[in-house]
């Protein structure tokens, strides 16, 4: 080989500083087409993640060369959400050459800091469930799983929130607009995708029935492939993206002046099935476009996995031996009728074959019990945008029905509530119920909301099939949510303990001990002091407002929603304002109200929270009677990129929804793992974290699922009695309701006020606040003594070690998936 080449192959290799700086150079000039006195701080991110995705190339490779060799098993993941945030600390740390990158920078007169902030957040999830399908990716790789990511490329992640007036206003998130240089396009990994049309009957070649789908529309669905870098580099992972192509399929024959722009019309429109992430938070609103997006990107990656296992298999029999499919919730469900369709109606098989081999290969995860987000697509639509799906579904249904009717002895309402179709009102396919039959395993998320899937939704399946619904509690990686977050605290754990810790999260237990060492407790304030100082600075950058470094930075995160009951927090947050006006000579504990999070565009009630936060955030920041010892903030567009300033400074952490609303929780476990200590109900993962950190290092408040059940089985309470017995409540509620937070628009929060009282308080915020506020009693006076607060702290986050996500994954892997680790052979030409 040209001698020139092979050492410009090696430095495109090299780790260290020179090897690093030199390569930023070439990569700025020759692909980002600029010279160092040009470059923008963008241009200089480019440059650095183009360098960084080189050296993880070739072990890309390797990785997916291994697999291929030993045809292992694999998983697939396939998920609507990759909540991925940013990808370049990620990437370096992941690699090990944080360091060496920022000296690279340094020598060339540039700050680390500016060149990361110029990475937009990707933003493919609204939430929880997309945030943990990235944390899952992470593991995987880490671990050695033959992982894959399946999802949509979105032209728009999850919208821009900015506050206008105090009111919630959606921008477009356009993260792609300067390219983005993780991915790799590959114009030749395309699928077709078909809708509309009609199904044809005809005799096969042995004279049985068959179908096949004709006269549909078609789009192409086009590859990206991201790397996904484990940790230590020794595996690197693929996450598929589709992007949603207009064919090129022109019949020539039909065109004659207006029929041609027409048709070249109807191409482009097909490309925006990937155009936009729907910000629903937990509801669907049943709109056609996002059938076609979980079909699209559904029956793609089918097509890609069952393209892979026929590169090494020529009957399908043992494609449940190679491949596992993992449903993240019902979004990709249309997926079970999908490998039946082209099982059958494709390859031939028969029946009763192709449905064993399709239930043994799909899995499906629950996430939400909350009836609103249940999907259920009316018949009529499935019909006819995917003919072939509702006879598959149809056939499905008539088969299983059947077989249950037997046994049923007459349980009419049983049968009709194990059907796939939802007869009541407009005919309705139960996603659900089709996940949940089409798949051999069905877990829920934490202890609790697995035990409440089969007490409530799942009842009846779980007494036809008991040993299908199993639990996996959620989990974190210790990665992105405490070494890249929380440098400072993930510093000092490393001096005491090794870094042992950061791929077995288990082994922070050893810092238990710490907990009564008064050395170690000052410098983990010292740490927790710095995060605090980086986000005071940020909240006055976003806010304008300036906080007390020293007050209990009280923080919910999350996206707004009823059952989260950020309502509850606000009430607290006006009495605890009124007790300091009250008692303005009493030396309050100073707190800081933090919170953050979207509302769904359509959900009004949430928006109107959003509102009242501000408008309570107005007056009291601004009253001076209350001093400093009060601040509230609403901090504008939470998202990844948010969050790893936002949790490593949080003291308390709010985890309060109405139990057994929850499903898990994972920002839960983030700030656990951060050390702060946690106010919340007996809800989702809350439970296994009062467990794990000590009943005595949590504050725990409110009623719990089963008195919530009795309590609206009983037909629910009076709240205008509660309100009446508690003059706190009843004061924050009159103030809200005549208008003290809104004197332009006195009866602004009437719905608000409307909703917790003659509404029948269905989240159960007045009927917790009392409680609720003795809990938050108990934090300020723990808080005055900061060493108490400080070894609590310190308990909290070394008895998190269960919550990582490689926990969640391996229990996956053996559970569910039965794939192994996969070392991939790096030839002796890695980089360590
Ligand atoms: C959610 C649950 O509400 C959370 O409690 C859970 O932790 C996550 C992950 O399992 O899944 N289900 C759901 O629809 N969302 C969740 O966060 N919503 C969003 O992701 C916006």
């Amino acid at each position: 080989m040209d001698a020139r080449f092979k050492s410009r192959d090696i430095e495109r290799r090299s780790l260290d500083v020179d090897g690093l700086k030199r390569s930023f150079l070439e990569w700025l000039v020759y692909s980002v087409g600029k010279d160092a006195r040009a470059a923008t701080r963008r241009d200089w991110f480019h440059t650095v993640a183009l360098a960084v995705r080189d050296r993880v190339v070739d072990r890309w490779m390797d990785t997916t060369r291994s697999y291929y060799q030993e045809d292992a098993k694999r998983v697939y993941y396939l998920s609507l959400e990759f909540l991925i945030g940013r990808l370049l600390t990620n990437s370096l740390s992941n690699l090990g050459i944080v360091d060496e990158c920022r000296q690279a920078l340094d020598r060339l007169g540039l700050s680390m800091e500016d060149v990361v902030d110029a990475e937009p957040d990707a933003a493919l999830g609204n939430g929880g469930l997309g945030r943990l399908a990235a944390c899952f990716l992470d593991s995987m790789a880490s671990q050695g799983l033959p992982g894959y990511g399946y999802g949509i490329r979105y032209e728009f992640g999850l919208f821009e929130q900015r506050f206008e007036n105090g009111w919630q206003v959606e921008y477009p998130e356009q993260w792609l607009q300067f390219g983005n240089p993780w991915e790799f396009a590959r114009p030749e990994v395309l699928y077709p995708v078909q809708f509309y049309g009609r199904v044809e009957e005809f005799r096969d070649s042995v004279g049985e029935r068959a179908y096949r789908w004709v006269d549909a529309d078609r789009v192409l669905a086009m590859a990206y492939d991201t790397p996904v870098v484990g940790f230590g580099g020794e595996t690197i992972n693929t996450l598929r993206l589709w992007s949603a192509r207009a064919t090129r399929d022109f019949n020539f024959g039909h065109f004659n002046d207006g029929a041609y722009m027409k048709a070249v019309e109807q191409k482009i429109l097909s490309e925006n099935l990937s155009r936009v992430l729907y910000p629903n938070d937990a509801t669907e609103t049943g709109k056609e476009l996002r059938l076609k997006q979980e079909y699209f990107f559904t029956s793609a990656s089918l097509q890609d996995i069952l393209r892979r296992y026929l590169q090494h298999h020529t009957t399908f029999d043992n494609l449940p031996n190679k491949a596992a499919i993992q449903l993240n919730d019902t979004h990709p469900a249309i997926g079970i009728a999908e490998l039946m369709r082209l099982l059958v109606d494709q390859h031939a098989l028969r029946w009763d074959n192709a449905w064993e081999i399709t239930r043994a290969t799909f899995a499906y995860t629950n996430h939400t019990l909350l009836p609103e987000a249940l999907e259920a697509w009316p018949v009529r639509m499935i019909e006819r945008v995917l003919p072939r799906h509702m006879q598959i579904i149809y056939e499905i249904n008539a088969k299983f029905l059947n077989r249950t009717k037997a046994r049923a002895d007459g349980d009419n309402a049983k049968l009709s509530r194990l059907s796939l179709i939802d007869e009541r009102g407009e005919r309705r396919v139960r996603m659900g119920n089709l996940a949940f039959l089409g798949s051999h395993k069905v877990n829920g998320v934490s202890a609790l909301h697995t035990e409440l899937m089969k007490q409530t939704v799942f009842a009846d399946f779980h007494q036809e099939f008991p040993d299908r619904i199993n639990n996996k509690t959620n989990g974190i990686t210790p990665r992105r949510w405490l070494k890249q977050a929380n440098p400072a605290l993930s510093e000092l754990i490393t001096t005491r303990i090794g870094e042992g810790w950061i791929s077995d999260l288990s082994q922070i237990a050893a810092l238990r001990e710490k907990a009564d060492d008064v050395v170690f407790r000052e410098e983990f304030r010292r740490a927790k002091r710095k995060n605090k100082k980086r986000l005071a600075a940020y909240i006055t950058r976003q806010t304008g407002e300036e906080v007390l470094v020293d007050s209990i930075f009280d923080v919910q995160v999350k996206r707004m929603h009823e059952y989260k009951r950020q309502l509850l927090n606000v009430l607290h947050t006006i009495a605890l304002y009124n007790e300091m006006r009250d008692n303005p000579t009493v030396s309050w504990v100073p707190v800081t109200k933090v919170f953050a999070g979207k509302a769904a565009p359509s959900y009004h009630m949430a928006k109107l929270i959003i509102k009242l936060i501000n408008d309570v955030a107005k007056v009291v920041n601004h009253d001076p009677s209350v001093h400093d010892n009060l601040k509230v903030v609403l901090l504008p567009n939470y998202n990844v990129t948010a969050a790893e300033i936002i949790i490593p400074a949080a003291d308390l952490s709010e985890q309060i929804s109405t139990a057994g609303m929850e499903a898990s929780g994972t920002g839960n476990m983030k700030l656990a793992l951060n050390g702060a200590l946690t106010i919340g109900t007996l809800d989702g993962a809350n439970v296994e974290i009062r467990e794990h950190v000590g009943p005595d290092n949590i504050f725990i408040f409110g009623m719990t699922a089963d008195e919530v059940n009795d309590l609206r089985a009983s037909g629910g309470f009076n709240p205008r009695e509660v309100i009446a017995s508690n003059p706190s409540l009843k004061r924050a509620l009159d103030m809200i309701s005549t208008g003290a937070f809104s004197p332009d628009d006195r009866n602004r929060y009437h719905p608000i006020v409307q909703a917790l009282t003659d509404g029948g308080d269905h989240f159960l915020v007045t009927a917790d606040f009392a409680d609720y506020c003795r809990a938050q009693d108990a934090a300020m006076q723990l808080y005055r003594d900061s060493e108490e607060w400080t070894r609590k702290a310190i308990l909290n986050t070394a008895n998190m070690g269960w919550f990582s996500s490689d926990r969640t994954v391996n229990e996956y892997a053996g559970e569910i998936w039965d794939v192994h680790p996969v070392h991939p052979n790096h030839d002796g030409e890695g980089f360590r």
